[in-house]
């Protein structure tokens, strides 16, 4: 019987599960490194933790790794129901109140090394985190994209640790009655994109789809609605879509340095913003709460054939 053991939370109502032991071992160097041995090697872990029957489409894991900077508090490797993520933003927060529930760390400043660079984040005393994400910016605007069933509509294309489109003129009504619409429309707009082959900076898939409009809380600045590459929605207001977000607001002139900005999510919960301009690089701070929600270990029986968990029907 293999045992991996992990710690559950939730940032703003979006899970995290975090391995702290029984994953695999993938060696020393760089994250994106062990990112890649982890895709090619073991896969099939990635789908054990986080699929179904143990997880579901919406949960994102998180592998706790040795740095190989000093600097860092510890490597993560993020991933989900179909595949890994360079940086997830809820999932730091997650990971930080997670190694703060194991005592590995007191409030203070510390760093996690992620696939997309080493990270800054800051536990507070009240248990809030604060995480200096990586540089954002914006790389196209006013994209336009003619969708069966909704029309035209324009939207950035961004980098916020994951590459985003954001619209603003989708004329849909951000509420949770209205999932089923918004998932069918972000993942038209995710496959038209394929379709004329727009993609990131890196040439990348741009897979993460993230529409606004004004907030419902009085203390918000702007509601959100994001699906998630694998098909599901981020419950919380998406820690690297807030980045890319606020990165489109700066190239615009309607955002800047000891401002902030308060996202809230498509269920009403709450991340802040601010941003540091640095040497020509915007430079996104997330804050937002986890709270633990499990210990547990998860058992792989070998007599089971659906150990390594189902694979998801996500596909755009
Ligand atoms: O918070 O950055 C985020 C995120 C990405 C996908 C789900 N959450």
């Amino acid at each position: 019987m293999k045992r991996i053991r992990v710690i559950d939370s939730h940032t703003a109502g979006e899970p995290t599960r975090v391995v702290v032991e029984g994953g695999p071992d993938l060696g020393s160097g760089p994250m994106g490194e062990r990112l890649i041995r982890f895709r090619d090697g073991f896969d099939p872990f990635r789908s054990a933790v986080v699929n179904e029957p143990r997880g579901s489409d919406t949960l994102v894991g998180a592998l706790l790794c040795e740095p190989c900077r000093s600097d860092c508090a510890a490597g993560v490797i993020f991933f989900n129901n179909v595949g890994y993520l360079g940086m997830c933003g809820h999932g730091a927060i997650g990971v930080v109140s997670t190694l703060a529930h194991l005592g590995r760390i007191e409030p203070g400043r510390h760093r996690l090394e992620t696939p997309a660079g080493a990270i800054a984040a800051g536990l507070q005393p009240s248990g809030e985190v604060v995480i200096e994400n990586v540089a954002s910016f914006r790389w196209a605007k006013g994209v336009a994209l003619d969708l069966e069933g909704y029309g035209r509509l324009t939207g950035d294309v961004a980098w916020g640790g994951n590459w985003f489109f954001l619209s603003e003129d989708h004329g849909l009504r951000l509420s949770p009655e209205n999932t089923g619409r918004l998932l069918d429309c972000t993942w038209k707009i995710r496959r038209e994109l394929r379709k004329r082959r727009i993609t990131g900076r890196d040439r990348r898939e741009i897979d993460h789809i993230a529409l606004f409009a004004p907030p419902q809380r009085t203390d918000a600045d702007a509601r959100n609605f994001v699906l998630c590459p694998g098909g599901s929605y981020d419950r919380s207001p998406c820690g690297t879509g807030t980045s890319a977000k606020v990165a489109c607001l700066v190239a615009d002139g309607r955002f800047g340095q000891g401002r902030t900005w308060r996202q809230e999510s498509i269920i009403g919960s709450l991340f802040e913003a601010t941003v540091r301009l640095h040497r020509g690089r915007i430079v996104p701070s997330i804050k937002g709460s986890a709270f633990v929600t499990a210990e547990s270990t998860l058992l792989l029986d070998p007599r089971d054939p659906m150990r390594m968990g189902l694979k998801s029907a996500a596909s755009p």
